[in-house]
C-alpha cells in the first residue's frame, strides 16, 4: 500500500474523506501578491517605498521590469499547487512608449500586459489602488488630507482603479477583488481624530459613487492599527473600517499583521461572517512590529484556515501579503503560498462536524484529545498526494537556487 493509501485509511478512521479534502484544498483560489517579487517597488515612479511599510534586506536578483517580474512569478507559480489569482497594485502599470499616466489618469490599457499574462494562465486578477510611494502623498496623508487638491487626486485614483477592476473582471471572466488601504496617520498624538476620518469616509463615498457591477467587483477596505512612523494614530482603524463597510455594504478586509500582537484574526472571522456576506483576508506573519514576514505553516495560519473552512471556504477571498527582501524572493513566494494551501488542506482533514458535536455536548476532554491526535495524523502524505496530482514537485530548494544561479544573480 502506498503512503497515501495508508494515510487515507487512517483519516477514514477519523471520519475524514481525503479525496474530498484534496479536491477542495486545490480548488480554493488564493490571490498571489505580485509585490513580493520587487520589494513593493512597482514600475510607475522612482519614489522610495512610503506609507509606514518597509522591506528590509538586499538579497540579489529583485525584478526590475515587468518581464522580469512575470518570469519570476511563472517560476514561483510552477512550484505552488492549486488555483491561483494574480494580485496587482496600481503602481505595477505597464506603460507603452509615450503613454505614461499619473495615478489619477491610469487606464485599463495600462494593464493589458497583465491581462494577457493572467488570461494565458487562466488566472483572475485582483487589484489594489496604490496610495503610497508618490509625491501627492502630502504630510503622510491621501484620502483624509485636509488639502482638497490632495484628496481630489487620490479620489480620482480610486475611481480609475474601480474602472480598471471592472475591466479585469470582464477580461478574465472572474470576479475582481479591489482592496483599498491607505497609509494615512500620525506619528504623534493628533489633536483632531475625527476630522481625518470624516474626510476619509467622504472620499470613499465619492469613489463608490461611480456605478459598478457589484456581482463582479468586490470593493474591500483594509484596516491597520499602526504603521512605521505612524505609531499614534491611523485614520483607517479597525472600528472605522468595520463600520464603514457595514453601512456601505462593501467587503471587509482583514490583514492578520494589522492587530495588536495578542489579537488573532482567526477569532474574528466568525463574527465578520455573521454580519457580512463575504470577507477578504491578507494572510501574512507578523513578527513584533513588522506585519509582513513570509507565511509559515504555523499555529495561527492553521487556525485561520480552520475558521475559513468552518465558515464557508467560498465566502472568503484569500490573498497573501508579505515582503521579505532578505532571502530568495521566489522561495518567499513559494513557501508562503504553500503554507496557506497546506493549512487549508490540514483544515479540510479535520472531522469538523464531530468536533462541533463534542463541543456542544460539552465533551471538552475528548475534544482536546482528538485535537492532539489530529496534530500527528499523516497530513504530509496527503499533501504529497495533492502535489503529485497538481504536477508540482515536492522539493523546491534546488529549483529555486538553480533559477537564482541562472537568472537572478545575473541581474546587476
Ligand atoms: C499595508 C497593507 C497593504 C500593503 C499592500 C502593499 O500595511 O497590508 O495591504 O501591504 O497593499
Ligand atoms: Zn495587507
Amino acid at each position: 500500500m502506498s503512503r497515501y493509501e495508508e494515510a487515507k485509511k487512517i483519516y477514514e478512521g477519523l471520519g475524514v474523506d481525503t479525496e474530498e479534502a484534496i479536491k477542495r484544498a486545490a480548488a480554493a483560489p488564493v490571490s498571489v501578491h505580485c509585490w513580493q517579487g520587487d520589494d513593493v517597488t512597482g514600475f510607475d515612479s522612482r519614489e522610495a517605498l512610503s506609507g509606514g511599510i518597509q522591506t528590509t534586506g538586499n538579497y540579489p536578483g529583485k525584478a526590475r521590469t515587468p518581464e522580469e517580474l512575470m518570469a519570476d512569478l511563472d517560476t514561483a507559480m510552477s512550484l505552488v499547487p492549486g488555483k491561483k489569482k494574480l494580485n496587482l497594485h496600481a503602481s505595477y502599470a505597464v506603460f507603452g512608449d509615450g503613454d505614461r499616466a499619473d495615478r489619477d489618469a491610469i487606464k485599463p490599457r495600462h494593464f493589458d500586459a497583465w491581462v494577457d499574462f493572467a488570461v494565458k494562465r487562466g488566472m483572475g486578477i485582483d487589484f489594489n489602488p496604490t496610495f503610497f510611494s508618490h509625491p501627492m502623498v502630502k504630510d503622510g496623508l491621501t484620502l483624509s488630507s485636509p488639502d482638497e487638491k490632495v484628496r481630489r487626486f487620490w479620489t480620482e485614483h480610486g475611481k480609475r482603479c474601480l474602472e480598471i477592476s471592472s475591466y479585469f473582471a470582464e477580461k478574465t471572466g472572474q470576479p475582481c477583488v479591489m482592496n483599498i488601504w491607505i497609509p494615512d496617520g500620525y506619528k504623534d498624538i493628533p489633536a483632531d481624530r475625527t476630522g481625518p476620518r470624516k474626510r476619509f469616509a467622504q472620499s470613499l463615498d465619492e469613489i463608490l459613487s461611480v456605478p459598478y457591477d457589484k456581482s463582479r467587483v468586490f470593493v474591500c477596505l483594509e484596516s491597520k492599527v499602526f504603521g512605521i512612523g505612524l505609531e499614534s494614530y491611523t485614520v483607517g482603524s479597525a472600528e472605522f473600517c468595520t463600520n464603514y463597510v457595514n453601512t456601505r455594504k462593501i467587503t471587509p478586509m482583514m490583514d492578520n499583521g494589522h492587530y495588536h500582537p495578542t489579537e488573532t484574526v482567526s477569532d474574528k472571522i466568525s463574527s465578520m461572517l455573521l454580519f457580512n456576506d463575504r470577507l477578504a483576508l491578507h494572510i501574512t506573519r507578523p513578527v513584533r512590529w513588522d506585519s509582513d514576514h513570509v507565511v509559515l505553516f504555523d499555529d495561527e495560519t492553521r487556525e485561520i484556515a480552520r475558521e475559513i473552512v468552518r465558515n464557508g471556504l467560498e465566502r472568503v477571498f484569500i490573498a497573501t501579503d508579505y515582503f521579505d527582501a532578505s532571502i530568495n524572493r521566489i522561495s518567499a513566494w513559494v513557501t508562503g503560498l504553500r503554507s496557506v494551501r497546506k493549512a487549508l488542506l490540514c483544515a479540510l482533514l479535520e472531522p469538523s462536524a464531530r468536533m462541533k458535536e463534542l463541543q456542544d455536548e460539552n465533551r471538552m476532554t475528548e475534544l482536546m484529545i482528538l485535537g492532539e491526535e489530529l496534530k500527528t495524523a499523516p497530513l504530509g502524505d496527503v499533501w504529497e498526494e495533492l502535489l503529485r496530482r497538481e504536477g508540482v514537485p515536492s522539493e523546491y530548494a534546488d529549483r529555486v537556487l538553480e533559477y537564482e544561479r541562472e537568472v537572478l544573480v545575473k541581474r546587476v
